[in-house]
């Protein structure tokens, strides 16, 4: 299928399928979804920092509700479709959200993994052209399950890759036995889409966090650092190196990644144990060579300066827009209208890059269509 107007495609687009909602449902600890006398929709409780707030609105009614409302958003692909057409968005690349199967055990991932990307196939097929999807893979499974699952998501034909946190099979990405995963993925041209989900301890928001500062501290510092850190790891483990095929999207455009590159960089060249090490020397390919030539950033970061930080980092060619839908909805105007959190982001590739250039067409939906092969199926 070929077209020549420009599109707008939605990278970063999340949802929970029914039977994953009915597993959240069942559940006594985070994550998990919960209703309360007190709330007209159920809560969905996903970050240790909701912990608190879960505790103290179990036992006392008065409390305010922990979590986010689990809205119709989450789950209901008619609901998807409408947000789409209210926001004149083409094509989304739906993923499920955080923390995917990270808390199943490794008898029961393997199975919910496939079920769940099933379910993700088959809702892609209902809007053929209009819907792809980012897979989930059963990191808690023995290695052959994970890479039966790498097989089975390349054989999907909406599937254009892999949604992934940063905990890998529980020691972050930079663990030696993720290589396998890594390679299996990159030779199947499945680009992973890093998100987080895990942010910072408790600690580092302090005393007044939990009953002052809503989400905000997790949500706005805790995910971007979480990103940051990750790829962090995986760079100074030589990941990219040892698997050069690999292509990853950092959620929220790289996390601070584009900002302290430099830093990173500086801190590598000075660092007395790798230099010694010959790991600090010529040759090395720096993080802006892995910037480049690796890693695609998506526009999730809500305003032309932080955009730009990605641009001058990955190059405009290497970003794509998204939505992070369905978080952040409109806390005062009607949830099926437009969505502020969406026009921040378009705003500000607008800004950052001009309204209707060239860069402007490729971030909002040249560079996913074409990265993401959006046109064949
Ligand atoms: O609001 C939130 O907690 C989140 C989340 O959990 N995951 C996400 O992708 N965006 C916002």
């Amino acid at each position: 299928m070929a077209a020549s107007k420009s599109r707008v495609v939605d990278i970063h687009t999340h949802m929970y399928p029914p039977s994953y909602i009915k597993i959240l449902e069942s559940r006594s600890t985070i994550p998990l979804v919960r209703s309360f006398p007190q709330a007209p929709d159920p809560r969905l409780i996903l970050l240790e920092a909701e912990v608190k707030s879960l505790e103290e609105a179990t036992n006392n009614p008065e409390a305010k509700l922990p979590g986010r409302p689990l809205t119709s958003h989450f789950a209901s692909l008619a609901q998807k479709v409408h947000f789409m057409d209210t926001h004149s968005i083409d094509i989304s690349v739906i993923s499920l959200a955080n923390p995917w199967l990270d808390f199943l055990s490794a008898s029961e991932s393997g199975k919910m993994g496939e079920s769940v990307n099933e379910e993700f196939s088959r809702m892609c097929s209902e809007h053929p052209g209009r819907l792809f999807f980012f897979a989930t893979l059963p990191l808690t499974a023995p290695l052959e399950t994970v890479l039966a699952s790498v097989s089975h998501v390349q054989g999907l034909k909406y599937c254009r890759g892999i949604i992934l946190g940063t905990s890998g099979l529980g020691k972050g990405l930079d663990d030696p036995a993720l290589l396998p995963i890594f390679e299996a993925v990159a030779a199947a041209r499945l680009t992973v889409f890093l998100h987080p989900h895990y942010g910072l301890p408790n600690e580092v928001w302090g005393p007044r966090a939990s009953a002052e500062y809503g989400h905000v501290l997790p949500l706005a510092l805790g995910f971007p650092m979480e990103t940051t850190i990750a790829v962090a790891r995986m760079y100074l483990s030589g990941v990219f190196d040892k698997v050069r095929d690999l292509r990853m999207i950092l959620a929220h455009s790289g996390g601070t990644l584009p900002f302290l590159a430099g830093r990173i960089e500086s801190c590598i060249m000075h660092d007395g144990q790798l230099v010694k090490e010959g790991k600090a020397g010529k040759g090395r390919r720096t993080i802006w060579e892995v910037l480049k030539e690796q890693l695609y950033l998506d526009a999730v970061i809500y305003s032309e300066v932080g955009l730009k930080a990605a641009i001058d980092a990955s190059g405009a060619d290497r970003l794509m827009f998204g939505t992070d839908h369905p978080f952040f909805p409109p806390l005062e105007t009607d949830e099926q209208g437009e969505w502020e959190s969406v026009s921040l982001n378009a705003d500000a590739v607008a800004k950052a890059v001009g309204e209707g250039s060239k860069e402007a067409t490729a971030v909002m939906g040249g560079n996913a269509i074409s990265i993401l092969r959006l046109d064949q199926y």
